[in-house]
């Protein structure tokens, strides 16, 4: 079973308000850089972006990071120490980054994303975006700003759609 948790105007709606609270928490933008997971969580990186160009007129570096090989799960065999795995690569040393994912689950994810963030420089301060918190947390993971929690079991997916992936900005939930 399919059931739509977030329509396209629900999904713009969340996308503003993420952008206002992250407007409302920085006194200065001087030193903020965004930083979205591949693939989704960059693409949601880009929208709030965007959405921030437009309230605030001011134009954020963002960068695409692909966490795949800093994974704690990952067979080492496949491991592929010299993969750089990023889009348009900005420094972030004492930078404050605004890490950006499409869901939160165990949590295994940002840590890996913070590892990798890691390897790339030391940012002054690191905070999280998260479009859909799941639940299930199995390291102590939290997100500063959440589009929704939504209480899921383990045996059910969340499907974020997203224009460039899917055609449409909508979040299902799989049973
Ligand atoms: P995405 O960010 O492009 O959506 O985290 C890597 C990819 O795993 C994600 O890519 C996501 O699509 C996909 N994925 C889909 N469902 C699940 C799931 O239930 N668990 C995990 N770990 N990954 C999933
Ligand atoms: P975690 O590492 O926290 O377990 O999972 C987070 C990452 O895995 C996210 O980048 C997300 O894309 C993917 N993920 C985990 N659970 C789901 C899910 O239910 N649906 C989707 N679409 N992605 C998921
Ligand atoms: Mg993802």
């Amino acid at each position: 079973m399919d059931k739509i948790i977030i329509d396209t105007a629900q999904f713009q709606r969340t996308i503003s308000r993420i952008s206002h609270q992250i407007i409302e928490k920085h006194a200065s933008f001087d030193d903020v850089v965004l930083v979205g997971i591949k693939r989704r969580g960059a693409e949601i990186a880009e929208m709030l972006q965007k959405r921030i160009f437009e309230l605030a007129n001011i134009n954020l570096p963002l960068m695409a990071l692909d966490i795949t090989f800093y994974r704690d799960d990952l067979n080492q065999a496949n491991a592929d120490p010299i993969y750089a795995g990023v889009d348009n690569p900005i420094p972030i040393e004492n930078k404050k980054v605004i890490l950006i994912d499409d869901v939160l689950f165990t949590g295994r994810t940002i840590r890996a994303a913070l590892d990798a963030l890691l390897d790339r420089g030391r940012a002054s301060k690191i905070e999280l975006v998260i479009f859909i918190d799941r639940g299930h947390r199995e390291l102590p993971i939290r997100a500063d700003y959440v589009g929704k929690n939504i209480p899921t079991s383990r045996s059910e997916t969340i499907q974020v759609r997203t224009e460039h992936y899917d055609g449409i900005n909508q979040v299902a939930l799989l049973q």
